[in-house]
This record gives C-alpha cells, sequence and structure tokens, in this order.
C-alpha cells in the first residue's frame, strides 16, 4: 500500500471521550436505584483489587455538572457514557423509576447546553440483580425482552434528544469473563456451552432493540461497541497462519460479523457443532439478525492493543492464563484455546505496567479490515492507556506517555481516514479517572486526575493533567495540531 500523509480529520469528527456508569457514578442506593449484579460480585472476596467496589467511584453522579463543565472548557464533541439499567428499572422490568430517567434527562441537558453530542451506551456490564435472582439474568432468553423494554423506555424518553446509541458494549468481553474465567459476574469458569448461548440471548437483545429504535421512528446512529483485538500471525508458517484465521472466526467475526451480516462464521460454528457447544437458536431468529444487520450505521470499536496468534498444540496452553490485574509487569500469562491458537508476546511492542501491548498500527489495521469486509462507518468508541499517574506537591500530573500514546493512535487513525475508512468519531477512556472493573483506582485514564485511591472517603478533588491541555489543542485545531510537529 502507498505510504499516505495523513493530514486531516473531517469536518464535524466528533472528538470525544467515554465512561460507564458503574465506574463513574457511585451514588450506588441513591433515588431508588436497584442494586446490580456488580453490586453483588464485587463484595465476593478476592474478585477485585484490594475489594474496591463502585460505590461511590469518583462520584459523577452528584458531580456530573462540573465533569462535564471541565469536557466543555476542553472543547469537547461527545460525551460516551452509560445509563445503569438499575436506576430505571431498579427490579430489571415493570415499573419506571423517574427518578433514574431525570437524572440522565439532566446529564444529556448539561451536555447539549455546552454542545457535546451525547452517546448513549444502553448496557455497559451493570444488570439489575433482581434479573440475575428471577431468571439467571442473560442466561435466559426471558432477558431480550426486559432489555428491549428497558431500550424503549430511552428511546422514547430521550429519541428526541440523543443522536448515537450503542447497544452493547463489549459482549465478548463481559460474556468471555462472566462465563470462561469467572473473573466478572456471574463467576462462572469454562462454561463454555451456557457462554455461547448468553452470547445468543445478547445478540438478539441488540439486535430486536435496533428494530424497536427503527420501527418508533429512530433516525439517529446506533450500533454495538465491540473489543476488538486485531491478530497478527506470528510469521508465515501455514500452521500459524491458519492459527490467526481461527482466532479471528472465533474470537473477532464471531460478533461482528452477527453484528454487520446478521449470520455466524462458518467455520466458527461448524466448529462448535463438533465440540456440543453450539448456541440453541429459535426460529425467525436468523431473519431478526439480518434484519437488524442492515439498520446498523456503525461497528464501534473499542481498542487498546492487538495479538500474536500461533498454533497451539493440543496440550498446549488454556484460555485460563492468570491475567494482570496488579499493575506488576509481566505477570500475566500466554493464553490461547488448545489445538487451535495461542497468543504469545510480540517481540516488536512495548507493554504497558498491565501488559497490554502498544500498537497503534493495529487500530489502522481494525479500521481497514472494518471497512474492506464490512463497508461499516466507524465510531472509535474506546482507546486509551491505563498508567500509574502521580500528582505532584504543586498539582500537577506530567502524563507525557499518555500524550505519546493518544498521538500516536490519533496519527494512526487519520492514516485509516485517508485510506478511506469512514470514521466517525474517537473517544478517548477516559475523561476523569474512574474505576478499572478488576484493577481499583490505581489504573489511571482520565485527562482529569480524581484525588482518590482505593480507600473510601478521599476529597475527589479533580486536576488537569498535562494531557488536558493537548487534548484541548488537538480538538481545536481538529487534529492538525497533531500532524505538524
Ligand atoms: C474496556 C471496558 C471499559 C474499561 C476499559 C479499560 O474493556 O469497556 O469499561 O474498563 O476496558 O479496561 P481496564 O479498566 O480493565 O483497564
Amino acid at each position: 500500500m502507498i505510504q499516505i500523509k495523513a493530514n486531516q480529520f473531517p469536518e464535524g469528527f466528533l472528538w470525544g471521550s467515554a465512561s460507564a456508569a458503574y465506574q463513574v457514578e457511585g451514588g450506588y442506593l441513591d433515588d431508588g436505584k436497584g442494586l446490580t449484579n456488580w453490586d453483588t460480585f464485587v463484595r465476593i472476596p478476592g474478585k477485585t483489587f484490594k475489594a474496591t467496589t463502585g460505590d461511590v467511584a469518583v462520584d459523577h453522579y452528584h458531580r456530573y455538572r462540573e465533569d462535564i463543565a471541565l469536557m466543555a472548557e476542553m472543547g469537547l464533541k461527545t460525551y460516551r457514557f452509560s445509563v445503569a439499567w438499575a436506576r430505571i428499572y431498579p427490579s430489571g422490568s415493570g415499573e419506571v423509576n423517574e427518578k433514574g430517567l431525570a437524572f440522565y434527562e439532566s446529564l444529556i441537558d448539561e451536555c447539549l447546553k455546552h454542545h457535546i453530542e451525547p452517546m448513549v451506551t444502553i448496557y455497559h456490564w451493570d444488570l439489575p440483580q433482581a434479573l440475575v435472582d428471577s431468571y439467571g439474568g442473560w442466561e435466559s432468553p426471558r432477558i431480550i425482552d426486559d432489555y428491549v423494554a428497558y431500550a424503549q423506555t430511552l428511546f422514547s424518553r430521550f429519541g428526541n434528544k440523543v443522536k448515537y446509541w450503542i447497544t452493547l458494549n463489549e459482549q465478548n468481553i463481559f460474556t468471555s469473563l462472566g462465563w470462561l474465567t469467572a473473573q466478572h459476574p456471574p463467576g462462572h469458569f469454562d462454561d463454555r456451552k451456557m457462554f455461547y448461548q448468553v452470547n445468543h440471548h445478547a445478540f438478539m437483545a441488540h439486535a430486536k432493540a435496533v428494530l424497536k429504535y427503527r420501527e418508533m421512528g429512530g433516525k439517529g446512529h446506533i450500533g454495538a461497541s465491540f473489543a476488538y483485538t486485531p491478530s497478527y500471525a506470528l510469521d508465515c508458517r501455514p500452521e500459524n497462519a491458519m492459527a490467526k484465521c481461527n482466532y479471528d472466526d472465533l474470537k473477532n467475526y464471531w460478533w461482528m460479523d452477527v453484528y454487520a451480516y446478521g449470520r455466524y462464521p462458518k467455520a466458527a460454528m461448524a466448529y462448535l457443532k463438533e465440540q456440543g457447544i453450539a448456541p440453541r437458536m429459535q426460529p425467525g431468529d436468523e431473519s431478526v439478525l439480518r434484519r437488524a444487520a442492515a439498520e446498523i450505521t456503525f461497528m464501534g470499536v473499542n481498542y487498546y492493543q492487538s495479538c500474536v496468534c500461533e498454533y497451539n498444540p493440543p496440550d498446549g496452553v488454556t484460555p485460563y492464563g492468570t491475567m494482570n490485574t496488579t499493575g506488576v509487569k509481566g505477570s500475566a500469562q500466554e493464553v490461547g484455546i488448545p489445538g487451535i491458537y495461542k497468543n504469545p508476546a510480540n517481540p516488536y511492542l512495548m507493554t504497558t505496567d498491565w501488559d497490554w501491548s502498544i500498537d497503534p498500527v493495529g487500530l489502522q489495521f481494525c479500521c481497514r479490515e472494518i471497512t474492506s469486509r464490512y463497508g461499516l462507518p466507524i465510531v472509535i468508541s474506546e482507546n486509551g492507556l491505563g498508567a500509574f499517574d502521580k500528582k505532584e506537591e504543586d498539582g500537577c500530573i506530567h502524563d507525557a506517555y499518555r500524550i505519546e500514546y493518544l498521538k500516536e493512535h490519533l496519527k494512526a487513525l487519520a492514516r485509516a481516514i485517508q485510506e478511506g475508512c469512514e470514521v466517525l468519531a474517537y473517544c478517548t477512556w477516559s475523561f476523569t479517572d474512574l474505576l478499572s472493573w478488576l484493577n481499583g483506582y490505581q489504573k489511571r485514564y482520565g485527562f482529569i486526575y480524581v484525588d482518590r485511591e482505593e480507600e473510601e472517603g478521599a476529597p475527589m478533588t479533580r486536576y488537569k493533567k498535562d494531557s488536558y491541555a493537548w487534548y484541548k489543542e488537538v480538538i481545536g485545531s481538529n487534529g492538525r495540531s497533531l500532524l505538524e510537529g
């Protein structure tokens, strides 16, 4: 491919930042909110770093005006946030909690007042506990109607104000960590049959919500956000090339093909059938998936890292190696599926303290792949660097490493745009520091430092990091400042 010098982001490009309700809001019992799967899960000893919870998080529930004022001062064009289902329906279904709706209404109004486009994630992992107690949450097809009813409530209340909707955040991650590695609720280990069944329910919930949105006359953008880890074959040995091919079918296309085409990849389905773990589908499901695929307007991508694929012998590594949740570099173990693929480290890339590879080219690769495979516009719904940040005595936070990370990723994105990818938005993870699900508060991502650590009771004062002024300049010049110098 010829080397094109990237020089411009499109006019109206949505420079943004993202958060999720459980990770920022706090106020976990406020104004009639019901308990969620996460409220329950974090109380099981040993599940999160230093037993951290989102009970208080960074208190966005009470400080959203201050946070949005900081976004406005920066010039942010879009704020992606999620709605906590249990604030709207404390028991998951049934009676609506008006106070929950009122909270999100004022959050949305506050964004609009500052000309910030609200981008709403309908589900970012916090499920009303009542639905888990009543029928096992995502394990039952009953979740589909409850999810659609909840989404419908949001569409009818906010449909005239919100133009960007994300149905599900990282379905591939919450199901993998929930049913395979036991690191997220409901904490099942190696439950592969249920994993695929749960995913089918989630696909149907997504698809029916998309169709409902259109049926209600919704004309805005709608799609799902996928945690896309693109892969490179270790080398040109055919068995490693096939390992990459299998990895892509099982770990990437399994989700993206359903969102974009409404069908499962054939080779992966054949493998699951042979293993006896293929999902049960109802008559009519395929048609719903296909019709919804025709209605989505973008592929949402959460991009953090790429991976390498190598053939994995039948007695090789499993998917259950230790994950680094402490920030002690080198503590993550290699994972893979025996007999199919494994993911060794990439010797050409640096890693974060949590052993995530740092690969700006991977972002360009994602965009190119989506463009040629699906022909869909792209919303980068998350990208960012988790790091230990230090607040100096004068209140400054010098996060040059974050600036470097974001700058290189944005340059890669600009190249993808030059090469023909239609990218609508780029949201950093995150705007303020927030709770990292398993890694406590020490793994920071924000432009705004929040004065709190793992223990509760801190003042939670907001401080601008160096990256704040940097992103402000990027936005102000619509990306030109990045590409000069
Ligand atoms: C994504 C999630 C986010 C966020 C981010 C960073 O998978 O959608 O909610 O947590 O990853 O991950 P972590 O907090 O594990 O560093």
